[in-house]
């Protein structure tokens, strides 16, 4: 029921409701997860769908993203300390980006909030990130991961132009990449020479699990 109701406030841009129901939900024994998947992101589904068909606006679009970082923002210290408790900086650094002209930051932020969970530090760049932001990231942070979101089939492009951006700046070969994003498949990021397709924020959680455990192997 409250699953639902949180459905409804994402869809409705109901800010202040969300509030009460997200924490109503934990305190009902709901996983931090599941309100995630079963309410907000099922909600944004419904969001995604109408603003496609012309039944929602920008405006009430962005109320509905609003709705979503506040639950995110309650969320976020349970999903983080689900861990454990392990130092974020304990299993690698990922350098996390919406590449440019792309203003979405939803996914990214999820995204990030989930390598954060798993332990991660994440250098979130923001959004509308150019390939020289990535490359510059990637000097300065030295992480072991390169993850890039895009969400608009215009924008997808970047993520090529950003591996060969890495290349050109003799660091792609000390990062693995990953990319994700409503437009990219598994058989764009093989295109443009990304190691690793997330579809959902979970699955981005798992890939990097494996990039690290991929570069201690190949370490010893
Ligand atoms: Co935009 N928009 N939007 N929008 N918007 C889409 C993407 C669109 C599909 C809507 C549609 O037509 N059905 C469409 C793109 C069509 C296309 O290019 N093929 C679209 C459009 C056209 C536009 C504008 C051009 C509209 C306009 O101005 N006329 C404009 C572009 C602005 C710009 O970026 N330059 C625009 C603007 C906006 C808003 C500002 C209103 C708002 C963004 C607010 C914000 O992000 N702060 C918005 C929104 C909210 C959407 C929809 C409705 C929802 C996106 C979202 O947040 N989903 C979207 C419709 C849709 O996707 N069905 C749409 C929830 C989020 C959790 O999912 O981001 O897919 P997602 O992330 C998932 C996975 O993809 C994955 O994990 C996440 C969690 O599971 N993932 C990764 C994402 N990144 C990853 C990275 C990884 C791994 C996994 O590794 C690094």
């Amino acid at each position: 029921m409250i699953l639902k109701k949180i459905s409804q406030a994402v869809i409705e841009g109901d800010v202040e409701g969300v509030k009460e129901m997200a924490n109503q939900g934990l305190e009902e024994g709901i996983t931090p997860q599941q309100l995630l998947d079963d309410g907000v992101l099922a909600g944004m589904e419904v969001v995604g769908e109408r603003f496609k068909n012309f039944d929602m606006y920008i405006p009430e679009v962005l109320k509905s993203a609003r709705v979503m970082h506040t639950v995110m923002d309650i969320l976020r210290p349970k999903l983080v300390s689900s861990d454990g408790g392990e130092s974020s900086s304990s299993k690698g650094t990922v350098v996390l980006g919406t590449v440019e002209g792309d203003m979405h930051d939803i996914g990214k932020n999820l995204v990030s909030l989930m390598l954060e969970g798993a332990g991660f530090k994440v250098v979130d760049i923001g959004i509308d990130q150019s390939p020289k932001s990535f490359v510059e990231a990637v000097e300065k942070e030295k992480p072991q991961i390169v993850g890039m979101s895009a969400l608009l089939t215009t924008t997808a492009p970047k993520i090529g132009e950003t591996v060969e951006a890495l290349k050109e700046a003799g660091v792609r070969d000390s990062v693995k990449i990953m990319a994700g994003g409503a437009v990219i498949d598994q058989a764009f990021v093989d295109e443009n020479g990304v190691d690793a397709y997330g579809p959902s924020a979970t699955a981005a959680m798992d890939i990097a699990q494996q990039f690290v455990n991929e570069v201690k192997q190949n370490a010893s």
